[in-house]
C-alpha cells in the first residue's frame, strides 16, 4: 500500500530537503504538490483540503522558513498531521471475557476471511475462541470459515448439519451460549454479507446484534473499493453502532488514500489491516508506522518485530559476538541468510527501511536480490562442514565440485567467497576500532 503516494511524497520533500534555505513559495509550492499527490492516491478532496489547510496553518505558524533545516521542520509538520488524520491507534483489548465482536460488512468485503484471521491472532496470544458463522444465506460460507480456520483450535459454529439449517437468530444465541459454556475469552462472530445496505439485511443484523450485544461492531472494508468504500462506511456508521474498521486487499491497493480517510470521515478508528489472503496477512493498524511508510522514513518498528519473531535475543547477541570475535563462519552466514528469507526476503525487508528506494536501486546495481541470496545459500549448503568452518581450504578442486552440487558456478562460489572475505575485514576492522558500541557512540557524537 502506498507505494506510489509514498514516492511521490518522498520526492517532494527531498526537493525542500535539498534546498536548504526555503522561501514562502517553496513551502506553498510543495503543499500544492502533496495536495496533489493525496488526491491522486484517492483521498476525498474534503480530506485533502483540510489536510493542506491545517499543515500550512502550521507551518506559518512556526515560521519554518527562518528555522535552521527547513526541509525537515515541513518533514515533521506533514507526519505529525498524518499521524493526527490517521487517528489514535486502537488495538482490540479483550478488556472483558467473554469479548464479543461481531463482523459486518458487504458482500466479498473479506468478514469470512477476516474472522479465521482474528481468530488465528488471538489464539496466538493464548486466548480460547469461539468462531461463528450466522451467514445462512450462503450455504458455503460456514464451511469456508470452518475450513479457513482449520488450523486454530477453537469451536466453529455450526458444526452439524441440524445446526446448518438454523436461523441467524438461534446461530447466534447458539454461539453465545457455547462461548459461555467453554469459557471462552473471546467470540467472533461472522455474517452475512450485504449487497448494499437494505432495510431488511439492517433489522436482520439488529436482530443478531440485539442478541450477541458485542463489544465491539467491526466494519470490514475492502479497500479497492475506493471512494464508495468510504461512501459505504459512512452509511454503515450511521446505522450501526460501527466501533471499529478493518480494510482488506491493503496488499492490492497502491495507493492507500482510502485508508486516509476513512477514520476523519468516519470517525471510525481503524484497527487492522488486511495484507492478503492467509490467515497471517494481518497487520495491527499504527498511525505512527504508517505515516513514517508513507513519508518514505521507514518501518523501522515493523522490522523489529518481524525479526524479533525470527530471531532470539539470544541468537542476536551470539552471531553480535562471533562477527566483533572474527570467529563467524560460513555456516553462521547461511543461517543469516535462510532467517531473512523467513522473514520475507530481501525485499520486503527492504521497504521497511529508510531511504529504501534508493538502497534498492544500490543493491540492484551491486546485483544484490533474493535469487542471488538463494544461491549463496545453495553454495553453502554444498560444503563439507570442514570447509564451512575454514573457507582457507577451498582450493579450485573443491569449488569445482561445489558449484556443481549447488548448481551454481565457480565464479559464483569465487564471488560468495570474496563478499565472505570482505565482511570478515569489515568485522576485523571494527573490532580495532574498539567494537560496535565505540563506533556507534562516536557516530552519535
Ligand atoms: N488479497 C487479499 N485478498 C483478501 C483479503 N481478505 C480477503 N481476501 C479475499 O477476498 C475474497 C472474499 O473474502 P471473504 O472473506 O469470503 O469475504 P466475505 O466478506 O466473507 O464475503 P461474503 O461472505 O460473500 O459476504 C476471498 O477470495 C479472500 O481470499 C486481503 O486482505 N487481501
Ligand atoms: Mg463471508
Amino acid at each position: 500500500m502506498f507505494n506510489s503516494f509514498s514516492s511521490k511524497i518522498s520526492d517532494i520533500f527531498d526537493k525542500l530537503r535539498r534546498k536548504g534555505i526555503l522561501s514562502e513559495s517553496d513551502v506553498d509550492a510543495a503543499l500544492r504538490e502533496i495536495r496533489i499527490a493525496l488526491l491522486e492516491a484517492d483521498v476525498s478532496l474534503e480530506v485533502a483540503r483540510k489536510f493542506i489547510a491545517n499543515v500550512k496553518e502550521k507551518a506559518i505558524g512556526q515560521d519554518i522558513v527562518k528555522s535552521v533545516s527547513p526541509g525537515q521542520m515541513v518533514t515533521k509538520i506533514v507526519y505529525d498531521h498524518l499521524v493526527e488524520l490517521l487517528g489514535t491507534s486502537a488495538e482490540i483489548n479483550l478488556s472483558q471475557k467473554p469479548y464479543k465482536i461481531m463482523l459486518v460488512g458487504l458482500q466479498g468485503a473479506g468478514k469470512t476471511t477476516t474472522a479465521g484471521k482474528l481468530a488465528k491472532f488471538f489464539t496466538k496470544k493464548g486466548k480460547k475462541i469461539v468462531t461463528a458463522s450466522t451467514d445462512v444465506h450462503r450455504p458455503a460460507a460456514i464451511e469456508q470459515l470452518r475450513v479457513l480456520s482449520n488450523n486454530i483450535p477453537g469451536t466453529i459454529f455450526p458444526q452439524s448439519q441440524e445446526e446448518k439449517r438454523l436461523s441467524p437468530d438461534e446461530i447466534a444465541r447458539l454461539a453465545l451460549k457455547t462461548t459461555e459454556r467453554e469459557n471462552a475469552d473471546l467470540l467472533i462472530l461472522d455474517t452475512a454479507g450485504r449487497l448494499h445496505i437494505d432495510e431488511v439485511k439492517m433489522d436482520e443484523l439488529m436482530q443478531t446484534h440485539r442478541i450477541i450485544d458485542p463489544d465491539e461492531i467491526i466494519l470490514v472494508v475492502d479497500i479497492m473499493t475506493g471512494q464508495d468504500a468510504i461512501n459505504i462506511a459512512k452509511k454503515f456508521a450511521e446505522s450501526v453502532a460501527v466501533s471499529g474498521i478493518i480494510l482488506t486487499r491493503v496488499d492490492a491497493d497502491a495507493r492507500g488514500g482510502v485508508a486516509l480517510s476513512m477514520r476523519y470521515i468516519t470517525g471510525c478508528p481503524i484497527r487492522f489491516l488486511g495484507v492478503g489472503e492467509q490467515l497471517d496477512d494481518i497487520e495491527f493498524f499504527d498511525p505512527d508506522r504508517i505515516a513514517g511508510r508513507l513519508l518514505g522514513m521507514g518501518d523501522i518498528v515493523s522490522l523489529v518485530e518481524k525479526a524479533q519473531e525470527n530471531f532470539s535475543l539470544k541468537d542476536a547477541e551470539e552471531t553480535a559476538k562471533k562477527m566483533q570475535e572474527g570467529i563467524f563462519t560460513l555456516d553462521d552466514m547461511v543461517t543469516q541468510m535462510e532467517r531473512m528469507s523467513q522473514m520475507g526476503g530481501l525485499k520486503s525487508l527492504m521497504k521497511m527501511l529508510p531511504q529504501s528506494r534508493q538502497l534498492e536501486d544500490i543493491m540492484e546495481m551491486q546485483g544484490v536480490s533474493d535469487k542471488t541470496m538463494n544461491r549463496n545459500i545453495a553454495i553453502i549448503r554444498s560444503m563439507t562442514k570442514k570447509e564451512k568452518n575454514n573457507y582457507k581450504i577451498l582450493n579450485g578442486s573443491r569449488r569445482k565440485r561445489i558449484a556443481k552440487g549447488s548448481g551454481t558456478s565457480v565464479q559464483e562460489v569465487n564471488r560468495l567467497i570474496k563478499q565472505y572475505e570482505s565482511t570478515m575485514g569489515m568485522f576485523k576492522k571494527i573490532k580495532k576500532l574498539g567494537g560496535l558500541g565505540k563506533i556507534i557512540s562516536i557516530m552519535g557524537k
